[in-house]
């Protein structure tokens, strides 16, 4: 990192050149991209010095795959693991701007949906930090997730053109460009009695690798998150690879525009459209070519491909990626099928990241067929070879056993099941989802290849949700503790131990809460113009909106409580604010009905002055990775109330753990593992079991009707989703929400989440969470207890275990590391 005279020479030197200006007359925006051009210059040494010592110590890489990588803002972070936090700041001070501010001035980089891509993002982060060589490969989406505007309550989806004004941290890198083909027609040529499969007749883009840099925390090491953008082939080219007409290089051009205009906005949910699958192919295709073209350069010997590359799926988006590198394999290196696949089951890995049925992907065999024809070849042979493995193995029930576990089945491919088979690893990302795994949800997979399926719980990186999200706590803990080593070995946190009787120490941090606390009522209130009383408890839930994390559950519990105040004259509470933040899916009617929901009990309560503030209902538009920053470090109470089952692990649980919110939750994907950590007393569990609602889905015997017509205040509320209350110029407004909890869906029964079951052992747990807040002694021991105890939650942790049981990498040296 240069020091601060040369820092402070940069910025200005860039706003010269840049803007032809002095830096008394620059913008915000203006000195934004002179600071991050200049913190990238500092970059670009380590990041050549890695790749080199990559080549150097011959080390294996890891290439990890995704749709996704949600990496939120770069400046702050990037300055953070320079170690340059107080220099930078100190320097834009004598310049006259506030770091936060000019940090504001980033386009949040949102090329992903919710956990799976934000846990990409916190792989890297440890990936580096840790010193593993590692590659992410994703795709430059154009636009990313879109911006959440609430109109009259309703959502509306704005795009985000997150490269408008150019993206700093990006290196555009186009001698490493590849050509990727779609379609045609497979033509099988005799040469020297071999068969060669040429694809011909077909459409081409090419893909063309734009890198960021992913730095370690202070220790020189600067990794890649390669995404992939996509151009159509000009003319000299295309005579090369089509000897095309006009037409096709019309229909290329297309292509290539449209491929990687934009991310699907699509949450755990599959849609089976033509063009998704064109982008996973596209990315897969480039990035192993890379891959492979980067292995042969320093290796003769492909068949040592596993000792040096391994390739971790995220989820089954990148699966296509299994039967591509058997067809480089095969068609560009001349292998044999054996010698192919051996090699791609030893480089592959999966992970699994969801049981929710209507996100596995299975995609239309015509449709595949006709996008990738040689690939489902190759498909068809894995499928082939795989059943006669299995009427091997199971002779006396063969036919089931394909119907459950076979590829290519009913006209689909299955594509969790072609990662399972290929694949050398399963895993699941929390220890009650990999059980679910082995124990229902691929069960047959698991009886007939136990080995390749672990764990992997997830985590998160502190570098982003502690040190950049709350640097008051971070200095606090730095004090406390005596040293800043927790940066990079979250279990010290457990040190934070000895001061849960000290008063002082218990004042000191609840302090730190509520500076947090009014730092998000500033934020609310100049975006959502609501005024936030920062003494109220904070009671926090953000994550996409989907039924089964029942953001419904949890509106209709605050309108059960509103009930109350008004109704109940003996009934009193302590001060709460609710605070939504969740993004539907654009086509996803039930979800935009809860967030109209949402907004129009927010307007009803808030504007009631007769419960003299007890309630505030606040959804604040736009959650995203930067806001969510925010939010985390200010809340009291983590909501995590999903259908137990359903939510594989969550990792919004651990942020707000980290700053010292106790989960209200059901026993669900990582609560479990929180709970464990910080004890049943200091959470607030409640809710059916994962095993009784799997026997309730199982066996039936749950109707909320009988709850429905025997619990009167739940049947109050219900009735005001449909009788004008919260929608007085349209009664049916919410009828649809009511439906679903109490009538027949189809061929489901009503409430298939269980929102009535469990209401009241839900607001049980409220109760509980007022009394404990009321006593503050009680709370703040409560509050440290979840921070003190954060230390398994990182992804640090989660890394090193994919590296000990999955990658097997080595950490890389680097010689002039600070
Ligand atoms: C699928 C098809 C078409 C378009 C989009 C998709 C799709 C995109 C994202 C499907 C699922 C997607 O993400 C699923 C996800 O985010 N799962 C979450 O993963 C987290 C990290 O492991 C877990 O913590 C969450 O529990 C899990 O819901």
């Amino acid at each position: 990192m240069m020091n601060a005279k040369e820092l402070k020479k940069a910025i200005e030197d860039n706003v010269k050149v840049l803007y032809r200006k002095t830096i008394d007359e620059a913008s915000k925006e203006q000195v934004f991209y002179a600071l991050s051009y200049a913190i990238k210059d500092t970059v670009i040494d380590e990041w050549i010095n890695t790749h080199k010592a990559y080549d150097e110590q011959d080390a294996k890489i890891l290439y990890y795959l995704s749709m996704e990588f949600l990496i939120g803002r770069a400046l702050g972070n990037n300055i953070i693991n320079l170690g340059a936090r107080k220099e930078v700041a100190e320097v834009l001070e004598e310049l006259g701007f506030d770091l936060t501010d000019i940090e504001d001035q980033e386009s949040d980089p949102a090329l992903g949906n919710g956990g799976l891509g934000r846990l990409a993002a916190c792989f890297l982060d440890s990936l580096a930090t840790l010193n593993y060589p590692a590659y992410g490969c994703g795709i430059r989406y154009h636009y990313g997730m879109f911006k959440q505007k609430i109109e009259n309550g309703y959502q509306k989806e704005v795009p985000d053109d997150w490269i408008k004004n150019g993206y700093p941290f990006e290196i555009k890198r186009s001698e490493y460009s590849y050509i990727v083909k779609f379609g045609g027609n497979v033509r099988v040529d005799n040469v020297n009695g071999k068969e060669k499969f040429i694809q011909e007749n077909y459409g081409s883009v090419k893909a063309i690798p734009y890198d960021m840099p992913v730095l370690g925390y202070e220790n020189g090491m600067v990794n890649s998150l390669r995404i992939w953008d996509a151009e159509a082939i000009t003319n000299f080219s295309l005579e090369q690879f089509d000897k095309g007409d006009y037409q096709k290089a019309l229909e290329q051009e297309n292509l290539a525009k449209t491929l990687v205009e934009v991310l699907y906005p699509n949450d755990n949910h599959y849609a089976g459209k033509e063009l998704r699958l064109k982008q996973q192919y596209f990315f897969i295709s480039a990035s192993l070519q890379r891959a492979l073209d980067k292995f042969k350069s320093t290796h003769s010997d492909i068949h040592m491909l596993p000792e040096k590359v391994v390739f971790q799926l995220n989820d089954t988006h990148p699966t296509v990626a299994i039967p591509e590198l058997m067809r480089l394999l095969l068609d560009e290196e001349g292998l044999n099928w054996d010698e192919a696949w051996d090699i791609t089951s030893r480089c592959m890995a999966y992970t699994n990241h969801t049981i929710m049925s209507e996100a596995l992907e299975k995609w239309p065999i015509d449709l595949f067929k006709s996008l990738l024809p040689r690939v489902y070849q190759i498909v068809e042979e894995i499928n082939r070879r795989f059943v006669v493995q299995i009427r091997d193995r199971y002779p006396n029930n063969a036919a089931e056993k394909e119907k459950k576990m076979a590829i290519l089945y009913d006209g689909q491919v299955r594509m969790a099941y072609m990662a399972i088979i290929a694949g050398f690893s399963v895993n699941g990302v929390a220890k009650l989802h990999t059980q679910i795994l082995e124990h229902q949800e691929l069960k047959d997979f698991y009886e007939m290849m136990p080995e390749k399926f672990n764990n992997k719980t997830n985590g998160i990186t502190q570098r982003r949700f502690l040190v950049h999200a709350n640097p008051l706590l971070t200095d606090w803990i730095t004090k406390k503790l005596g040293s800043d080593k927790f940066i990079t070995d979250l279990p010290q946190l457990s040190g934070l131990k000895q001061y849960l009787n000290d008063d002082k120490s218990l004042e000191e941090f609840m302090e730190i809460k509520y500076q947090n606390k009014l730092r998000l009522v500033k934020y609310i209130k100049e975006h959502n113009g609501i005024d936030v009383d920062p003494n109220s408890i904070f009671d926090v839930q953000v994550k996409r909106l989907h039924e089964y994390k029942r953001q419904l559950l949890n509106i209709l519990h605050v309108m059960y409580l509103y009930n109350k105040l008004k109704n109940d004259d003996n009934f009193d509470m302590y001060p709460r604010t609710f605070i939504f933040g969740a993004k539907a899916a654009a086509g996803y009617r039930r979800a935009k009905q809860t967030i109209k929901l949402i907004n129009s009990v927010a307007d009803v309560i808030n504007n009631d002055k007769s419960i003299n503030g007890k309630i505030k209902v606040v959804f604040i538009e736009d959650y995203k990775v930067s806001n969510a920053e925010i939010i985390f470090a200010a809340a009291d109470v983590s909501e995590q109330i999903s259908t137990a089952s359903k939510e594989a692990s969550g990792t919004g649980n651990m942020k707000f753990m980290l700053n010292g919110a106790p989960t209200l939750g059901t026993m669900d994907g990582a609560n479990v593992e929180i709970v464990e950590e910080v004890g049943r007393d200091n959470a607030f569990i409640f809710g059916l079991s994962s095993d009784e609602v799997i026997a309730y889905e199982n066996n039936g015997g749950y109707d909320p009707m009988t709850i429905f017509n025997s619990d009167t205040e739940i049947r109050t509320v219900l009735m005001q989703l449909v009788n004008g209350f919260y929608s007085p110029n349209n009664t049916e407004e919410f009828r649809e929400i009511y439906d679903s909890l109490l009538k027949k869906q189809g061929n489901d029964r009503a409430d298939v989440y269980f929102i009535l079951k469990d209401f009241r052992s839900y607001a049980k747990a409220h109760d509980e969470v007022e009394k404990a807040y009321k006593d503050k002694k009680r709370w703040a021991k409560m509050a440290l207890t979840q921070t003190a105890n954060a230390g398994k939650f990182s992804s640090d942790r989660t890394i090193e275990e994919y590296v000990r049981d999955i990658w097997h990498l080595t950490k890389l040296r680097l010689d002039n590391a600070k």
